[in-house]
């Protein structure tokens, strides 16, 4: 009788299953409007096991006029990813861009009354459907002052932030409650002030759990790019690279270095990509997605799932 080796374990075959087997998820961004699009849809369930909604969560969305709230766009998102088994980033709850006209045209006490009430319904309203919550987005400048960026809502006080985390935990306890960034993808003047507004946080109790790294790259990563995101992991919170997507010349390598850091970092437990197909890309004509216009796998696409086949686990799971 021939001797019959055991087959090896197979490699997985799509992104969310080979993320998963090391303890991750992979998502993308999704626009509500997508969601008659055959094609996209049947790219987004085969692939993916995260969403996150595009702009349908954004302040300007959810709360059109003071007081009151719309989800229709959002709970779309919300309702297919949980018909579909996919966990949900929540994006963003405090942001300087994409306010309604009201927000934009408050100042004071009474703006950060309005922002910390947007958080506490927001929050409340999706209160266990939300895996992590962007509670505020860009809130530091570029450059090298390593500050806050000027905007109405940091002329309320530089306590704003803790204020809409402590909203946020209080909303929905057991949601992720991240601060989400770009350029921040090395050790660099910006990712050391936040990474010192963290660190601060951490020793105060401000419920803070997960840093987001947007990482909107165009041709190369920064080689601290893994160095950056193990330094906030050892703060004790999770990291996530939360808008992926690279323009430019060596598409397929970089998406590998990227995937191969995160995987390298137990506390980082997911990638999102900021969209399918490049046509869906805010980055017009950069194709910088992993799937072409027509809903092709790319060389990047096979980059990224060849590196979560060989990556490590991820013990904590995502
Ligand atoms: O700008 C890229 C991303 C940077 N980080 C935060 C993300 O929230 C941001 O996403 C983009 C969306 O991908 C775009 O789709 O945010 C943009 C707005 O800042 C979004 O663009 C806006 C257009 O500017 C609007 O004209 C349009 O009405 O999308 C809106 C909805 O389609």
């Amino acid at each position: 009788m021939a001797f019959v080796a055991p087959a090896p374990a197979e490699a997985a075959s799509t992104l969310g299953a080979s993320a998963a087997e090391k303890g991750r998820y992979f998502g993308t961004a999704v626009a509500a409007h997508k969601l008659s699009d055959s094609q996209y849809v049947s790219i987004l369930n085969r692939e993916f096991n995260s969403v996150t909604a595009e702009n349908e969560m954004k302040w300007d969305a959810t709360e059109p006029s003071q007081g009151r709230f719309s989800y229709t766009n959002a709970d779309r998102i919300v309702n297919h990813a949980r018909a579909n088994g996919m966990s949900i980033r929540g994006h963003a709850l405090l942001w300087h861009a994409q306010q309604p006209g009201w927000a934009q045209n408050m100042s004071g006490s009474a703006l950060r009354s309005a922002a910390i009430n947007h958080v506490t319904q927001v929050a409340s309203y999706y209160r266990g459907r939300i895996h992590s919550w962007d509670v505020v987005n860009e809130a530091f400048a570029d450059g090298g002052s390593g500050g806050r960026r000027d905007s109405n809502l940091q002329r309320t006080g530089n306590d704003w932030i803790e204020a809409a985390f402590r909203a946020a935990r209080a909303a929905d306890p057991n949601a992720k409650l991240c601060y989400n960034d770009y350029n921040t993808d090395g050790v660099n003047a910006k990712s050391t002030g936040i990474y010192t507004m963290v660190r601060d946080f951490k020793a105060r109790g401000v419920p803070i759990d997960c840093v987001g790294f947007q990482s909107h790259l165009t041709n190369s990563v920064p080689g601290d790019y893994q160095t950056n995101l193990q330094r906030f992991a050892d703060l004790g919170v999770d990291v996530q690279i939360t808008e992926l997507d690279i323009a430019g010349t060596n598409q397929a390598a970089v998406y590998d270095t990227v995937t191969r850091a995160c995987l390298a970092v137990s506390r980082c437990t997911g990638i999102t990509v900021w969209g399918i197909r490049d046509s869906d890309s805010w980055r017009t004509g950069a194709n910088p997605l992993l799937f072409d216009n027509n809903g092709n796998k790319k060389p990047a696409y096979t980059a990224v799932l060849n590196a979560l086949n060989a990556g490590g686990t991820n013990p904590g799971g995502p």
